[in-house]
């Protein structure tokens, strides 16, 4: 048996240690680390896909890992098995937010049929997702049923989350005002279910009505399916309440969308999406390593620069010389 064979078999019986180490693999940047993470998801693919996968994001403090630590206990006491991974672009991963994670979500972490991973440090943000996408992958494998990635949202990752999910949830604070929410309101687009957190004690009343808000404007906005029409809830992680409410709706959005079969589409385009993905980055490199384009490339751009080529006919020669060679 080869080593990914054998990590691969690991993996499948749930093995999270396996799974961590796995994952660290697909975060690697060294290339035999690299090279055994493939080989372990190509054992794994045909076993990938059956879990229920949640995006969250909201502002910083919006109470995303208190509700995630909530939720996913409910989740594990009706019989779930829960992974979270967490794509945060912002940070260089100083250990701040890992940190926060741990003790918001101690419950969740210490238990055997939960798994938690922070960010990966470092990288692009798309190859942050796609490395996220991988290690979703191996979750499945490893027999979560349900796997929640979370972002905080403040700028692109909620896009490229929502790539990587079936169902995506926006958490709010009460009270209303972009300032406020901090978040874009192209996140507010792409939300399946807008969660206002925090309806609890004073802010109970300030939260039903940044519900209604929400209710209102979400009228105004292009459904994110021609089959669902996004759900605005209150929640309070901290007492507890509404919480099943949240899973009801990802459950009757995710059925929705299997009867009218995008939920199979979606994830066919994902996939098709996240090779094309891959083949971009591949290329690109091959490009610029390819010893007569890396030869061309800093007169060309100096050229464009001084505006003594046009950018077309400069990506013309470059590939020509690639071609060639
Ligand atoms: N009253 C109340 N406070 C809450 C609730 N959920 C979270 N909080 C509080 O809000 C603060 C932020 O919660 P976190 O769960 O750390 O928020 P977060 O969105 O994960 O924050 P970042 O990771 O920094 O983006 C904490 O002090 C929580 O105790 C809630 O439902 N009600
Ligand atoms: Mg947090």
């Amino acid at each position: 048996m080869s080593q990914a064979e054998r990590h691969a078999a690991a993996i499948r019986d749930g093995d999270r240690r396996s799974l961590a180490q796995a994952i660290t693999w697909i975060e690697s940047t060294r290339a035999d680390h690299q090279a055994l993470a493939q080989g372990i998801l190509e054992e794994l693919v045909g076993e990938t896909g059956g879990s229920c996968r949640v995006g969250i994001t909201g502002p910083p403090g919006v109470g995303k890992s208190t509700f995630i630590e909530c939720f996913g206990l409910q989740l594990l006491e009706a019989g779930h098995r829960v992974a979270v991974l967490a794509v945060d672009p912002s940070s260089p991963v100083t250990g701040g937010s890992i940190l926060g994670d741990k003790t918001r979500m101690e419950r969740l972490a210490v238990d055997e049929r939960a798994f938690i991973r922070p960010s990966p440090s470092g990288g692009a943000l798309g190859g942050v997702a796609h490395r996220t996408r991988e290690a979703l992958l191996l979750c499945e494998a490893a027999g979560f049923d349900v796997v929640i990635v979370e972002t905080v949202g403040i700028g692109q990752s909620e896009v490229a989350v929502r790539s990587l999910v079936d169902t995506f949830l926006v958490l709010l604070q009460p009270g209303s005002g972009d300032e406020l929410q901090g978040i874009k309101k192209g996140a507010l687009e792409l939300a399946d279910a807008l969660v206002v957190n925090k309806a609890d004690g004073e802010q109970k009343a300030i939260a039903e009505r940044t519900k209604g808000e929400h209710e209102l404007a979400l009228q105004l906005l292009r459904p994110t399916s021609p089959a669902w029409t996004p759900r605005v809830l209150t929640v309070s992680s901290v007492e507890r309440t509404g919480i099943a409410e949240v899973w009801e709706t990802i459950r009757a959005h995710r059925s929705a969308l299997e009867q009218s079969g995008e939920l199979l589409a979606r994830r066919r385009a994902q996939a098709r999406e996240w090779m094309w993905t891959l083949l971009g980055e591949g290329l690109q490199l091959a490009f610029r390593e390819h010893p007569a384009v890396a030869a061309a490339i800093p007169g060309w751009e100096a050229r464009v620069e001084a505006q003594e080529a046009t950018p077309a006919a400069a990506a013309r020669a470059l590939l020509e010389a690639f071609r060639e060679g």
